[in-house]
């Protein structure tokens, strides 16, 4: 390829001599060390410049078409952007992976060696911020406009740890040994202030304006990330703010002559992008983490208009350039500053502010846990942002009269509806209020979101909610995590798939073809013996390759009810010792766990206890002749997903019905060829619907028959006195069988689930052993069982992030692809 000096950039040579001097280049000029003296992490570090070399020729094209097309960009507002690691996607993106096997080759280098060396960027709790991930990757291998802002946290999710089974936590240095896939712009770096006061004055027409005062400061730099497309030489931004004390609050500290204050007000700047808040269901009402979503929100809105818009643009127009997508409660902040920045930076009038704001925001909700949804303190809103909390009290004001007038007499509504309540605001019905669009993200959730989470606001505006499915990137989660079944697909049907993933349909018929069944099946054996390499040499774990992969994981919750996988592995457990169960009767299965708790979550770190507990009792039991094995590797992360996923025979999605948003786990092991045991919840009821009824594992009550139980009373000991299994399991435990005796241990989570059990897990236990039953029956037949897992591959296309970021381009956005001139 010749060189395109015309663009005012060189473009990499795309061939294994090009790529071989570049490498070399890297590692003696960049690194400053030979071969034979690099350490492991100088030869990452040289492939990854290497490698974004590529990208970033195409990246420089597509910034500067962005600053001369008019086209409409979606700014995707997230707290969380859980990447996983970079290098292997950005090799994929650009097609380089012949050119770096056989380059690195010629140099007695290993790929696989040095892609380990990558720390993966755990910016997120899990869903949602994977999700967001997902979409920046879609949205670039569509070619569509996209900024992804969020947060450059300089520690990620904590890292997990096991202290005799018991969750324990370190902190996540994930930038320690070097970043090569950012770039930080120092220069561009945005003011965004905080605390003080707000007054009126008179501007020259005469006009009453208001103005902040504030008495704090913090810079935001940022930091840019490549988002490649697939092949498509289209190469996106994600823009991740990271907090520095501005020059001016240490100045003033230091000619008062108290340098050590003078630091201090440094770290405390910088303490604002420190860490990523671990909690992923029940907010805490911090100052630290608003001060997190108002600085990343402010950076972002800054930088869209003053930086990434031209500077002469008519901002009247702003609903034609700009979309931002509020992922979630987190950003919705962003909305009274762009009000501020539209009405007290701009003149704008308040009217046609709220205009244009109310037409370049929509919303996401992620949610159904009442306890999940945020409210701030009016405190603490006054004190950090008190302009903000000014402006959210005129919207509320304006919205609670339209309230008033669209149900005349009903004086509970406007209460009710109310984004300012009588200590709190309420973050999600600003966002309602203020977004052009409201969506669920599975269609269960959706309706639940209207009917109710939000009723009275759906009942005034009907035609605001609308639902998108969540979707997966089929590019990181089936191409590149899962090889070896990509290679069997594109053998069968061609490469299409990977960029259009409805076309997996044409494999229904190969599931009827006893040869690719069998090729299906070495797929599997394949992907369980990674794993166990994997899990060996990460952790020392022991897991055995035959009989049924059965995995877990996610977020540890007892929504999610990990507790009732439990009670089946201990019914089992409990069924051999007491002789109920004969040991040859046992299908031999290997149940996989991955799960963090929330640091402060005392529940959900005794469930980890729990599990460890019994996994150490059962894998220990000559009795069961090696037939059960629990494996718990610690720290679940998006690197980890990727080498579990492809093994998974069967996809545990069993939340109680009516809480789970979407899940997007379900979506990542079904398109890899697990059958799913599930509840009529979230996604798995459109997975169900499209693999069909006989290859998926129902059971559980359904969302309003959880509803009716809990009206009439819910008594959980009711139902363990109803199945003897349910009673011994539970029996056991109390026992201190899994504790050496000591009984104390799990008293307290017992005492809960016969007590309390919020999420109804005794009361779907009997339902889920005989759905257990039928996943043994299924797997007896081998040549049935593949039958279903190639068709659960052929008819999970829909889950494609691609998919869902059409719908939000066709029903939210409107937003229209961009061809990038190669
Ligand atoms: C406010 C704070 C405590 C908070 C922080 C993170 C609250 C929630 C979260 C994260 C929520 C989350 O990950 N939700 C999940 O989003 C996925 C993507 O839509 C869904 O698939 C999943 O069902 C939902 O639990």
């Amino acid at each position: 390829e010749p060189p395109r000096r015309g663009l005012g950039h060189v473009a990499p040579r795309h061939d294994v001599e090009g790529f071989v001097g570049s490498f070399m280049r890297e590692l003696n000029y960049g690194q400053g060390v030979s071969l034979t003296r690099s350490s492991l992490n100088d030869r990452y570090l040289a492939l990854a410049r290497t490698v974004r070399h590529h990208l970033q020729s195409r990246w420089m094209a597509a910034l500067a078409q962005q600053a001369d097309d008019q086209a409409k960009t979606v700014c995707y507002l997230s707290a969380e952007f859980l990447l996983g690691r970079q290098l292997d996607n950005a090799i994929l993106a650009s097609d380089l992976d012949d050119v770096v096997e056989e380059g690195l080759g010629q140099l007695g280098l290993s790929l696989s060696t040095l892609r380990a060396q990558e720390i993966e960027p755990g910016l997120g709790n899990g869903g949602l911020g994977r999700l967001a991930a997902c979409f920046i990757d879609s949205l670039a291998t569509m070619s569509v406009p996209c900024v992804g802002y969020g947060i450059r946290y300089e520690y990620g999710i904590f890292r997990q740890s096991f202290e005799d089974g018991w969750q324990r936590e370190d902190t996540d240095p994930w930038l320690a040994l070097g970043n090569p896939w950012e770039f930080p712009h120092p220069e561009h770096a945005v003011t965004v202030n905080f605390g003080g006061t707000t007054e009126h004055y008179e501007d020259e027409d005469g006009a009453t304006r208001t103005r902040w005062l504030p008495d704090w400061d913090v810079q935001g730099v940022p930091y840019n990330y490549m988002v490649p497309g697939f092949r498509n030489g289209r190469v996106n931004t994600l823009r991740l703010w990271s907090a520095k004390a501005t020059r001016g609050f240490n100045l003033n500290s230091f000619n008062a002559g108290d340098y050590v204050d003078a630091v201090r007000a440094e770290t405390f700047a910088e303490k604002i992008s420190m860490v990523l808040y671990p909690e992923d269901s029940t907010p805490q009402g911090k100052e630290l983490r608003l001060q997190q979503q108002y600085f990343f929100v402010a950076c972002s809105v800054h930088n869209f208009i003053n930086q990434v818009l031209p500077s002469d643009f008519d901002l009247h127009k702003l609903p034609d350039r700009v979309i931002f997508q509020l992922n979630d409660t987190h950003p919705v902040i962003a909305v009274p500053e762009l009000m501020r920045v539209l009405v007290d930076e701009k003149g704008f009038d308040w009217d046609e502010a709220w205009t244009i704001t109310q037409q370049c925001f929509a919303y996401t909700c992620h949610t159904l846990l009442p306890e999940a949804l945020e409210e701030w303190s009016i405190e603490l809103m006054g004190r950090l942002l008190p302009r903000h909390l000014e402006i959210i009290r005129r919207i509320d004001e304006e919205f609670r009269a339209e309230v008033a007038a669209a149900f005349p007499g009903d004086e509970a509504m406007p209460r009710r509806m109310a984004i300012v309540g009588d200590h709190t605001v309420r973050m999600a019905h600003l966002a309602t209020v203020a977004g052009s669009k409201v969506n669920g993200v599975a269609e269960l959730h959706s309706q639940l979101l209207r009917d109710k989470v939000l009723p009275d606001f759906s009942a005034l505006w009907p035609e605001k909610f609308t639902n998108v499915t969540n979707g997966v990137t089929p590019r990181r989660f089936l191409r590149l995590a899962n090889r070896n079944l990509s290679s069997l697909i594109t053998e069968a049907i061609g490469p299409g798939w990977v960029t259009d993933l409805d076309r997996l349909r044409e494999l229904e018929p190969f599931a009827d073809d006893p040869a690719f069944r069998e090729r299906f099946r070495e797929v599997k054996r394949l992907n369980k013996a990674t794993l166990a390499r994997t899990l060996q040499s990460r952790n020392g774990i022991e897991m055995p390759t035959t009989g049924i992969v059965d995995i877990m994981v996610k977020r540890l919750h007892e929504y999610k009810r990990q507790t009732l996988k439990v009670l089946h592995i201990v019914s089992l457990y409990e069924g051999v010792v007491s002789g109920r169960l004969a040991v040859e009767d046992v299908t031999p299965r290997v149940f996989a766990f991955g799960a963090k708790a929330a640091p402060g979550y005392a529940m959900a770190k005794q469930i980890i206890g729990l599990i460890n507990a019994v996994g150490a009792t059962v894998n220990a039991d000559p009795r069961l002749d090696g037939r059960l094995t629990v494996v718990f590797p610690p720290n679940y992360d998006v690197t980890l997903a990727e080498k579990l996923i492809p093994a998974a025979d069967l996809s545990e999605q069993i939340s109680l019905a009516g809480k789970e948003a979407s899940g997007t786990g379900n979506m990542k092991l079904a398109l890899n060829g697990a059958l799913t045991i599930g509840t009529d919840d979230g996604a798995n009821i459109e997975i169900r619907r499209l693999v069909g009824d006989e290859n998926f594992f129902l059971f559980g009550l359904l969302e309003p028959q959880v509803e009716e139980l809990l009206a009439k009373g819910y008594d959980p000991a009711s139902y363990a006195a109803a199945d003897p299994r349910l009673t011994s399991a539970l029996d056991l435990i109390a026992s201190g069988a899994f504790t050496g005796g000591d009984a104390s241990v799990f008293s307290g989570l017992v005492d809960n689930l016969l007590h309390h059990d919020r999420f109804l897990a005794l009361a779907d236990f009997s339902a889920y052993m005989e759905a257990q039953d039928r996943v043994d029956a299924a797997y007896a037949d081998p040549e049935g069982w593949t039958r279903s897992a190639v068709l659960n591959v052929a008819r999970c296309g829909f889950f494609s992030s691609d998919r869902a970021m059409r719908e939000y381009i066709d029903k939210i956005w409107h937003a229209q692809p961009v061809v990038t001139s190669l």
